[in-house]
C-alpha cells in the first residue's frame, strides 16, 4: 500500500516573495496589540473578537490554547499576548471546513495546497470517512462512525495492534479517560507529542530530583537574583513569560540568555499595557548573552561549574545533607580542559567566567529550558548537567529558586499526569487499576518513534489520534508517511484541518471536536474541564463561545462513547460523560495528588499537585538523595564543510499550524523556506542572500533531500544553520533521537548545502 496517488505529503511552499528585513530589537508592544486584533478580526469578526479576547485565562474563562506558562493573574485583569491572541482566533474561526468543501475537493488536491491555506479554510463541522480507495472525504454519522473503530478493533487479535496518540491541549478529563479506556482495553500504547518534546527534561529531571517536572512557581521570579534562559525563544513562544522577566528585572534580578541566536524578546521588550498608561520606553531584559553554538551547551554547563568550583560558590551543607555523586560530578568536569570548552561551546573562558560570577554572587537561580536543550542526542545528559549546576549552590526547593522546564502545549504536563504515557510507573497503575476495577497491561507501549517503525512494519491495524498533526510534526516526514498509510484505519479528531487528514490509512476517519473556547453541554448541562500548567498548578477552563456547529462533540464524550462502543467492561462510560464532576470523581480515587479534586478545583485559581523538592526539599529517587550524574562531554565534531542545522518556529505558526508567513522578530516575512546563515559562512561561498541552495542531511551513511532554499544572512554561529518546522521535518532522520528519552534530534541534523539540482557525494 502506498500514498494515495499524487498526495504530497510534504507542504507546497506557499508562493511569495521573500521580503527580508532587520530583525526586531524590541519584542511585543503595539505592533503585537495591532496584529493580534488583526488577526481576530480577520478570523472571527470584530464581536467575537472582543468577546473572546476579554475572557481568555479569567476565573470564568478558559485556559488559553496557546502555551502552558501559568497564568499570575487568572483571577483579576486579562494579560495581553500577542499569540495567545492568534491561537485563540484561530480556534473561533468559522466552520469552513464542511461536507460541501469535502465534496469540492478531493485529498490529491488538497495536499496540493500549502499548510497555510489549509489552516485557514476554517474549522471541520461534521464527522467525515475517506473509505478504502477512494479520494474524496464523504459525511459519516457519529453512530457510524464509533461502528467503524469498534469493529476494527475487535476484529484485531492483540489490543497492541492499536496506537492511541495524544496532542497536549486535550483536557485532563479527556486524557484520564482516554488512558483509561486504552488501558481497559489492554495497551500501553499512548504515544504522545512530550515524547518530541519535554521528555528529556522529565528523564533528566525523574533520575536527578524524583520528578520530572520543574520546582517553581511563578512567585519565585519575584524573588530571583539570576534567571537563565537557555535554549528558549519566550518573545515567540511564551510571550506572557516577558513580563515574568521584566518584573523579576525590576526586582533585580540578572538575566543570562543562552542561545544561538539573539532572540527580540530576550534583548529588549517592551509591554503591550504600558502604553495604555502612557509610558513608551522599553526595557533591556537580558543582561548577557552567550552565544552558543547549536549543541555547546554541555561545555557551557562545564565550564560553569568549573567557575562555581573555583569561586567556592557551592552550598556545602545542602551538598552534603541531601545529594549524592558530588565528587564523581567535580572530578568529571576537572578532566575537561577549558580549551575543549572553548572549541565545543563557541564561547571564551572570558564570556563564560563572566557568567558564572553573576551566577557565584546569586543567593537564588532559576534555570529555565525549552527546545533548545531537549531536542538534542544528549538532551537527557545535558539537562542533568544544567541540574548539577543549580544543585551546587543549593538553588532547588528554596524560595527565588529552581529547575524550570518551559512546557509548550497548554496541558501537556496535565495530560502526562493523568496517565498518557507510554511507559507507566508500576505504582501509578496499581492505584488505577484499584479504583477502576481493571487490570493494566504491564508491558509498555511504543512512543512517537516506535509507533511509526511499527507502523511501516505493518504492525498497527488502527492509528487513533487525539488531536495534533503526526504527520507534520514528527520526523522524517515521508517515512511517517510510509508507515501512516500501511495502517487500515486511521482516526483524528480535530479542530482543524491538517496534512494528516491527507496523508491516513486504507480508511481514515476525521472526528471534530470542540475547541477550548466553546460552550460544552452534556446531559446535567453547561460543563467545565480543567488543566494542568507548567508549574503543576491545575484549575479549570471554560468556554463561552457558541460551537461553530452542532455536529461538534466533547473530546470527553468522544472518547466515552467509543469506549462503551469497543469494551465489554461493566462501566458506565456514557455515564461518566454526563457531568464532568463524575470523571473527576473517579479521578480522585485513581490518581496521586487529586483527593477532593472536584471541591480543591473550584477553589479561585486552583490548586498545586505535590512537588517534594519545591514543597520540602526532598527527593524521590531510590537512596533519597538529589543526584549529580556525571555526563561526558558529547562529541559535536562534524565534517569539513557540513553545518549543524536546527529546526526552529517562527513567530506565526502553532507547532505544524501555519497563522501566517511572517517572522516578524526575526525580519522573514513571506516566505518560509529559507536558511538563515552565518554571512562569512556565505562569503566563503560565494553565496548572497536569496541564494538558492538543496540541503541533503546525513545520518549513519543515509542521506534525505529538500530542494529549493533561499539563504538569508543573520546572525548565528558559523557553521550553524537554523531552519523552520514542519518544512525541514523531511530531513530528520527517524533514528537520530536522544539516548534514553527518544526525542528525535529537532535541533542537530547534520547537513550539506548544494547548489540546486547538484547531487552530494555521500548521496546513493
Ligand atoms: N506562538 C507559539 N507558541 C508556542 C509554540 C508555537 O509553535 N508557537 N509551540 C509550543 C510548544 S509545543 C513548545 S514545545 C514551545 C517551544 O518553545 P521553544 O523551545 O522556544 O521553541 P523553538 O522555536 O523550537 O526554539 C528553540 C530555541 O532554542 C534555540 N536553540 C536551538 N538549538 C540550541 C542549542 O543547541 N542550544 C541552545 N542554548 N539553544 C538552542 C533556538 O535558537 C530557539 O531560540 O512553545 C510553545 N508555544
Ligand atoms: N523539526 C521539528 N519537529 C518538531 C518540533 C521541532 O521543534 N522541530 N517540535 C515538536 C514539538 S515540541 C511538539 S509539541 C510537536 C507538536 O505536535 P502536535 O501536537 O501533533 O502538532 P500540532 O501542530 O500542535 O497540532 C495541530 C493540530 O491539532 C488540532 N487541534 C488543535 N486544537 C485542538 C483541540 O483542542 N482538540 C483536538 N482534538 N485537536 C486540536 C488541529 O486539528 C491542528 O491542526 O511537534 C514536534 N515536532
Ligand atoms: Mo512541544
Amino acid at each position: 500500500m502506498s500514498v494515495r496517488k499524487g498526495v504530497h505529503a510534504i507542504t507546497p511552499p506557499d508562493d511569495n516573495y521573500l521580503k527580508i528585513k532587520k530583525p526586531k530589537s524590541i519584542a511585543a508592544g503595539i505592533p503585537a496589540a495591532t496584529s493580534s486584533m488583526l488577526h481576530g478580526i480577520k478570523k472571527m469578526g470584530v464581536t467575537k473578537t472582543i468577546k473572546t479576547l476579554t475572557t481568555v485565562n479569567q476565573p470564568t474563562g478558559f485556559d488559553c490554547p496557546g502555551c502552558a506558562w501559568p497564568d499570575p493573574e487568572h483571577s483579576t485583569t486579562f494579560e495581553f499576548c500577542e499569540n495567545g491572541a492568534k491561537a485563540v482566533a484561530d480556534e473561533a474561526m468559522k466552520g469552513g471546513v464542511n461536507p460541501k468543501f469535502f465534496s469540492k475537493y478531493s485529498v490529491q488536491e488538497l495536499s496540493e495546497k500549502s499548510d497555510y491555506w489549509l489552516n485557514k479554510q476554517g474549522r471541520i463541522t461534521s464527522p467525515m470517512i475517506l473509505p478504502k480507495g477512494k479520494n474524496f472525504y464523504e459525511q459519516i454519522s457519529w453512530d457510524d462512525a464509533f461502528n467503524l473503530i469498534s469493529s476494527r478493533i475487535k476484529d484485531s487479535d492483540n489490543p497492541d495492534r492499536s496506537v492511541f496518540y495524544t496532542s497536549g491541549r486535550t483536557s485532563n478529563e479527556a486524557a484520564f479517560l482516554y488512558q483509561l479506556f486504552a488501558r481497559s482495553l489492554g495497551t500501553n500504547n499512548m504515544p504522545d507529542c512530550s515524547n518530541m518534546c519535554h521528555e528529556s527534561s522529565g528523564r533528566g529531571l525523574g533520575e536527578a530530583i524524583g520528578i520530572g517536572k520543574g520546582t517553581v512557581t511563578l512567585d519565585d521570579f519575584n524573588y530571583a537574583d539570576v534567571i537563565l534562559v537557555i535554549g528558549q525563544n519566550p518573545g515567540t513562544n511564551h510571550p506572557r513569560m516577558l513580563t515574568a522577566l521584566r518584573d523579576a528585572k525590576r526586582k533585580g534580578a540578572k538575566i543570562i540568555h543562552v542561545n544561538p541566536l539573539p532572540e527580540t524578546g530576550l534583548v529588549r521588550f517592551k509591554h503591550p499595557q504600558d502604553y495604555m498608561k502612557l509610558s513608551f520606553g522599553s526595557e533591556q531584559l537580558a543582561d548577557l548573552h552567550l552565544q552558543v553554538k547549536i549543541g555547546g551547551d554541555a561545555a557551557l554547563m562545564h565550564g560553569l561549574t568549573k567557575v562555581q568550583i573555583e569561586l567556592d560558590a557551592l552550598d556545602h551543607d545542602f551538598i552534603k545533607k541531601s545529594t549524592d555523586g558530588f565528587e564523581l560530578m567535580l572530578n568529571n568536569v576537572a578532566s575537561t580542559s577549558w580549551k575543549n570548552i572553548e572549541q565545543d561551546s563557541g564561547l571564551t573562558r572570558f564570556q563564560i567566567e563572566k557568567a558564572g560570577r553573576i551566577l557565584a554572587q546569586s543567593k537564588a537561580s532559576i534555570a529555565c529550558w525549552a527546545m533548545g536543550l531537549t531536542q538534542h542526542r544528549n538532551g537527557v545528559a545535558v539537562i542533568q548537567e544544567v541540574c548539577n549546576l543549580m544543585l551546587l549552590g543549593g538553588h532547588v526547593g528554596k524560595q527565588g529558586a529552581g529547575l524550570c522546564p518551559v512546557r509548550g502545549h497548554s496541558n501537556v504536563q496535565g495530560d502526562r499526569t493523568v496517565g498518557i504515557w507510554e511507559r507507566p510507573s508500576e505504582s501509578f497503575l496499581v492505584r488505577l487499576d484499584e479504583a477502576c476495577g481493571i487490570v493494566s497491561p504491564r508491558e509498555h507501549g511504543v512512543d512517537v518513534v516506535e509507533a511509526i517503525k511499527q507502523m511501516r512494519a505493518g504492525d498497527v491495524d488502527l492509528f487513533f489520534c487525539m488531536g495534533g498533526n503526526f504527520l507534520s510534526a514528527t520526523p522524517d516526514t515521508l517515512a511517517t508517511a510510509d508507515g501512516l498509510t500501511k495502517v487500515k484505519l486511521t482516526v483524528q479528531v480535530s479542530t482543524k484541518l491538517n496534512r494528516s487528514h491527507l496523508v491516513t490509512g486504507e480508511t481514515a476517519l476525521i472526528l471534530p471536536c470542540l475547541g477550548r473556547t466553546e460552550i460544552d453541554i452534556q446531559k446535567s448541562g453547561e460543563q467545565f474541564v480543567t488543566v494542568e500548567n507548567s508549574m503543576g498548578i491545575v484549575h479549570m477552563s471554560q468556554g463561552g463561545l457558541k460551537p461553530v456547529s452542532n455536529n461538534l462533540r466533547s473530546e470527553p464524550w468522544i472518547v466515552a462513547s467509543l469506549a462503551s462502543n469497543s469494551l465489554d467492561d461493566k462501566r458506565d462510560w456514557l455515564q461518566l460523560v454526563e457531568n464532568y464532576d463524575n470523571i473527576r470523581d473517579l479521578m480522585s480515587k485513581a490518581l496521586h495528588g487529586f483527593d477532593n479534586y472536584n471541591d480543591r478545583v473550584r477553589q479561585d485559581n486552583g490548586f498545586a499537585l505535590p512537588n517534594p523538592p519545591r514543597d520540602s526539599r526532598s527527593f524521590n529517587t531510590p537512596n533519597g538523595k538529589a543526584q549529580f550524574v556525571s555526563h561526558e562531554l558529547p562529541d559535536v565534531k562534524i565534517d569539513g564543510d557540513k553545518f549543524v542545522m536546527m529546526t526552529i518556529r517562527s513567530h506565526d505558526q502553532y507547532n505544524t499550524t501555519i497563522y501566517d508567513l511572517h517572522d516578524r522578530y526575526r525580519g522573514v516575512h513571506g516566505n518560509r523556506r529559507v536558511v538563515l546563515m552565518n554571512a562569512s559562512d556565505m562569503t566563503d561561498r560565494g553565496w548572497k542572500t536569496r541564494h538558492i541552495v538543496d540541503i541533503v542531511s546525513h545520518f549513519e551513511g543515509e542521506t534525505r533531500r529538500a530542494d529549493g532554499w533561499q539563504i538569508i544572512a543573520y546572525d548565528i554561529p558559523r557553521g550553524n544553520i537554523a531552519t523552520y518546522f514542519p518544512e525541514s521535518n523531511v530531513l530528520v532522520p527517524l533514528d537520530s533521537t536522544a539516548a534514553k528519552s527518544n526525542t528525535p534530534t529537532s535541533k542537530w541534523i547534520v547537513c550539506s548545502l548544494l547548489e540546486p539540482g547538484q547531487s552530494d557525494s555521500e548521496e546513493e
